[in-house]
């Protein structure tokens, strides 16, 4: 009964995953998908086990289950630990469909919108679309896959059109903002969001409360009660506090992508080097390895 998450340090959903499995007491094992700007997602083995070439996925016994709601579902329903859904019906209709509503929240376009200044213009005329790039390029490499390819390329370039919208922005701000507010009001009275017992609600909501303050995407402060809910889910027994992510640590991403990155930054230093050599031989301002030759005689 191994497991296995494909994730990646920081990710939002990810971290709901590795959440849900530390408060369930399940152990895993972790396969690093280097997303951002490095896109492993969108290779073709990744498109095989995730169609929609997000992360993360959970493998069990060579079988894949996807969409994070649906992976905490599986972990809840599937392995010993206490329940992370109330028994009774109703409450229990109540915490799933608020995983749901933080499920649904548009917080790709919210945090991306949060870049300013030069990484904003780097989101914008290098990454987004180096995306749209890699994805075409992939769907060249796997044609069989090209119908999975092209709803996502048609979902990036909503996620761009979005972005340059602040209309739409505003009313991811203000979806977000309701939802917080709901959150908060619960905790006014409770320990937890739903029921008396902690649930999948309480994992996802923790969660999003790290991602308001690492990206800055709504002001916590602003939520008293749901402050200090997310600090005792902090202090519980079993949270891993390494995997939760208040703060991105650039040192921590650089490690796990130097083995990748590496390689291949020696390889452009190879092949510029030689394009150098050769640009120097065809202006003639450089005449190859004449100095290894035997000096010319004295006269
Ligand atoms: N609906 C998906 C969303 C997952 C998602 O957006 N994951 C992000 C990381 S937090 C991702 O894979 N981003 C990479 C990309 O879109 O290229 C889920 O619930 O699992």
């Amino acid at each position: 009964m191994s497991v296995k998450i494909y994730g990646f340090y920081g990710s939002l959903y990810t971290q709901i995953v590795y959440l849900a499995l530390a408060e369930k007491g399940v152990e895993f094992e972790r396969h690093q998908v280097k997303i951002g700007p490095l896109m492993e997602n969108y290779e073709p083995w990744y498109a095989r086990i995730n169609p929609r070439m997000v992360i993360p996925t959970l493998e069990q016994d060579g079988a894949y289950v996807c969409e994070t709601t649906a992976i905490i579902r599986y972990i809840d329903a599937n392995f010993e630990g206490p329940p992370l859904l109330p028994a009774d019906p109703s409450t229990r209709e109540q915490a799933l469909a608020l995983v749901d509503r933080i499920s649904a929240l548009p917080l790709r376009e919210l945090s991306y919108s949060r870049m300013g200044g030069i990484l904003a213009v780097v989101r914008d005329r290098v990454l987004m679309p180096k995306r749209l790039r890699a994805l075409r390029k992939n769907k060249k490499k796997a044609p069989e896959l090209a119908a999975l390819y092209d709803v996502r390329i048609a979902d990036v370039q909503a996620w761009v059109s979005t972005m340059a919208k602040p209309a739409e922005l505003e009313a991811a701000s203000t979806v977000l903002g309701e939802l917080l507010t709901e959150l908060e009001t619960r905790l006014k009275t409770a320990d937890f969001i739903v029921g008396d017992s902690y649930s999948l609600v309480d994992v996802m909501a923790t969660v999003l409360c790290a991602r308001m303050l690492a990206l800055n995407i709504a002001p916590l402060s602003e939520y008293p009660s749901l402050a200090a809910h997310y600090a005792r889910m902090k202090a519980r027994p079993r949270f891993p506090k390494e995997d939760i992510v208040e703060r991105i640590e650039t040192g921590k991403i650089v490690r796990i992508i130097a083995p990748f990155l590496l390689p291949r930054l020696l390889a452009l230093l190879v092949v510029l080097t030689l394009l150098a050599m050769l640009l120097a031989m065809l202006t003639g301002s450089w005449n190859g390895f004449e100095f290894l030759r035997d000096p010319p005689p004295a006269t």
